[in-house]
């Protein structure tokens, strides 16, 4: 019987079913009383009472579980008091029923604590001894006292041996119970067929379930979620059939969210008292998970980011390159399989760099950063200017720092820097010649032109053709620079050139023949143009037979633009000289080119002592003709007279109108006599038959020019005086 009722609890612990441990009292008393009617006399009026005091704890010990809890032991003792009144009425000692008191023993060992065992042994000794002694025989026959002190002593034994086994037990169980509870990862027991037997606290607050809505489910769990089942039951099958393994599962919380779980099987092989279990740890792996996918989401993103930039990328680590970008690949011509594992000196580091990148490289090492501009070397051996960057990456568990390094091909960017330099010292260039250009008098800046030409395209000379007022081509103003060809251009064959650059308005070139020394001549003709056409042509040449360098040619251009403005303002600055020194009516030297050109001359008379004259004229009633034909008649005369006299004039000679309707001629070489001689030849050829009066003054030694005008004038006053149309030679009053 007490095997049953351990059989019972044990089972009880995994296995909350109906409480049979509650009949084991009822069950005993049936069979206590039933066994009273066989053999001799009853008592039967004590057999009653004992009945009566049976079935009323009985009946309270199943119904008021407060009895079971608090009053155990009484409840012994009033059973050790029925089993001795049955005793006593079944006929004493000789009845049997002495054994039965190691059923309330065995109950306080099971259920109650050492107090209330000792004291039902205690109760279950009285209730032995106690009628021995007090009745005595033949009821109680002296030898009894033997059976009673051997069942008072196996009811101590086996009393207190059962109670410290469960206590052990007990002690273990709660030991376990709360290992369980302190684990920290969800822990389910199954029986192998997968009925969850038990849980821990960690598994419920993990899922979100109680203990109560796990205990007792069987595969496929309620933490398994419907899309999933097949493949979380597989491996949980597969892990049972291989006696332990590992996997991970997508589960769901009760409440529907996603938990990620480690679950680890382990199966334990039951022993004789103990079926096979599997106890599975479930780790909650949700936020390990998460992160792991957001690293690697982030990894293969910066990952496609960095194979698709134009900047090449390495990583580095203890100087071997782990990883590079086809960016790399390009710029350097290395494939991937001869840059990846490579170690320092990098494929394309050059061999004259390789200080200068080492010392960035410990900077970097030093410092946890760096950059630096460095000429890099590509797969064919060229050389590219490269801008290049370092990183350490945060630290791997292992601690070797890893580099994250940027090259950047700055070839480009460099020869726009260096076409910039270029580009504004040209500026600079041009900026000196339009500043000399505009303080220079025209044919100064000529020069300014042609000198920053040959300074800025190193050429052997640099001219500037004209067309002359012949409208034959020459070179107005040259400038030698060095170094001088060996074999200079033919005259004919510059001429030509410069020829076909101001009739076509394009640039052309010129070279000696092919088979000339090697520092043979050839030029660059670039057209000078403004507005109002071809105005010339700039004319560079090189002593090193080769063709115009690029740079030089737009440098030129610029030249040729800024020579334009120099010669249209010369132009205009000539136009102007004229007009200040021109008659408008005649068209003649008006009274300040006559005096200027009577200073020059009256230099070099002295200096030579050739002769020179000076004759006025003056038109006869002139305020008639007027009058009579009209101002605009009267100008018509004046512009005749002009046209008709210079016809008659030498080249030498000098008409100039004077004012009004005076005239003045100078006449280098010719006496008076001579300027008479003119003077009649002149008349003759006045328009409309009119006439004018003329006086004449030769220079003579000591004469000014203002004494030689005043003569003349003189002279005329003379002429007039004397009745017009005639010629007075001024008389020196010295002679
Ligand atoms: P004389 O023989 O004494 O020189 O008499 P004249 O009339 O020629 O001399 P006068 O000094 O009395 O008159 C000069 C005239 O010439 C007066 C003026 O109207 C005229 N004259 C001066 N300049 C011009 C000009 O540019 N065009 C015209 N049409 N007439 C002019
Ligand atoms: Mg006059
Ligand atoms: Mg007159």
């Amino acid at each position: 019987m007490p095997i049953v009722v351990l059989a019972f609890s044990t089972a009880s612990k995994r296995r909350p079913t109906a409480d049979l441990r509650h009949l084991a009292l009822p069950a005993m008393w049936a069979l206590a009383f039933a066994f009273l009617g066989v053999g001799g006399a009853i008592d039967v009026p004590e057999a009653i009472l004992a009945g009566v005091l049976a079935g009323a704890h009985t009946l309270a010990w199943m119904t008021l579980p407060v009895l079971r809890r608090r009053f155990l032991g009484a409840s012994a003792i009033l059973t050790v008091v029925v089993i001795a009144l049955l005793r006593d009425a079944a006929g004493g000692s000789a009845s049997g029923y002495g054994p039965l008191v190691l059923w309330p023993v065995l109950a306080v060992a099971l259920y109650g604590d050492r107090g209330q065992l000792w004291r039902t042994i205690a109760a279950v000794a009285v209730a032995l001894v106690a009628p021995t002694v007090l009745i005595g025989s033949p009821h109680y026959a002296p030898g009894s006292w033997r059976l009673s002190v051997f069942l008072i002593l196996s009811a101590a034994v086996v009393g207190a041996v059962v109670q410290e086994l469960l206590l052990r037990e007990r002690r273990g169980a709660a030991k376990h119970v709360r290992l369980l509870g302190a684990i920290g990862d969800g822990v389910l027991v199954t029986d192998l067929g997968g009925r969850i037997l038990e849980v821990n606290q960690a598994l419920c607050s993990t899922t979100g379930f109680t203990a109560g809505e796990l205990l007792g489910q069987v595969p496929p769990y309620p933490t398994w979620p419907a899309g999933h089942r097949a493949t979380i039951g597989a491996a949980y099958r597969s892990a049972i059939a291989a006696g332990g393994g590992e996997f991970e599962a997508p589960l769901q919380r009760r409440d529907g969210t996603p938990v990620h779980a480690v679950i680890r099987v382990a199966v334990e092989p039951g022993t004789a008292h103990d079926a096979p279990a599997v106890i599975a740890t479930v780790k909650d792996v949700t936020e390990p998970v998460r992160l792991r996918e957001t690293i690697r989401e982030e990894r293969d993103r910066t990952a496609a980011v960095i194979a698709g930039m134009d900047e090449g990328f390495c990583v580095t680590r203890d100087g071997a390159i782990l990883d590079v970008n086809p960016a790399l690949c390009r710029m350097t011509g290395f494939s991937r399989e001869q840059l990846v594992g490579a170690a320092t000196p990098l494929p394309f580091w050059p061999p004259e760099a390789l200080a200068e990148l080492e010392a960035a490289r410990e900077q970097v090492r030093a410092t946890g950063s760096g950059s630096a501009e460095v000429t890099f070397m590509r797969a064919d051996g060229s050389r590219f200017p490269g801008d290049f960057t370092s990183t350490r990456l945060p630290s791997d568990p292992d601690g070797s720092p890893t580099f994250l390094n940027t090259i950047r091909d700055v070839t480009e960017r460099k020869a726009a820097e260096r076409a910039a330099a270029r580009r504004a010292d040209e500026l600079a260039a041009i900026a000196a010649v339009t500043r000399a250009v505009s303080r220079a008098e025209p044919a100064e800046a000529r020069a300014k032109v042609c000198e920053v030409a040959l300074e800025m395209t190193a050429a052997a000379s640099a001219a500037i053709w004209e067309p002359g007022p012949g409208g034959d081509l020459r070179p107005v103003c040259m400038l030698a620079g060095s170094p001088e060809p060996d074999q200079a251009l033919d005259e004919a064959i510059r001429e030509a050139a410069a020829a076909g650059a101001l009739a076509t308005g394009e640039a052309g070139r010129a070279q000696v023949a092919s088979d000339a020394p090697r520092r043979a001549a050839h030029a660059w003709y670039q057209p000078i143009a403004a507005a109002g056409g071809v105005h010339g042509v700039l004319e560079v040449q090189w002593a090193d037979g080769g063709e115009a360098p690029r740079d030089a040619v737009s440098v030129l251009e610029l030249l040729a633009d800024e020579a334009a403005i120099a010669l249209a303002r010369a132009e205009a600055h000539d136009e102007l000289e004229r007009l200040v020194r021109t008659d408008a009516l005649t068209g003649l030297p008006n009274r300040r080119a006559l005096e200027e050109r009577l200073e020059g001359e009256l230099a070099t008379v002295r200096r030579t002592g050739l002769p020179l004259a000076l004759a006025v004229l003056d038109l006869d009633h002139f305020k008639a003709y007027n009058d009579a034909y009209g101002h605009p008649a009267g100008d018509a005369l004046l512009a005749g007279a002009a046209e008709a006299w210079s016809a008659r004039l030498r080249e030498t000679d000098l008409l100039a109108r004077w004012g009004g309707e005076e005239f003045c001629v100078l006449l280098p070489g010719c006496s008076a006599e001579d300027a008479v001689a003119v003077m009649r030849d002149l008349r003759a050829r006045t328009p409309n038959g009119q006439s004018f009066s003329a006086g004449v003054a030769a220079y003579a030694a000591g004469e000014t020019a203002d004494g030689l005008l005043q003569a003349a004038d003189d002279a005329l006053y003379e002429a007039k005086r004397r009745g017009r149309a005639c010629d007075v030679v001024h008389a020196p009053t010295t002679a």
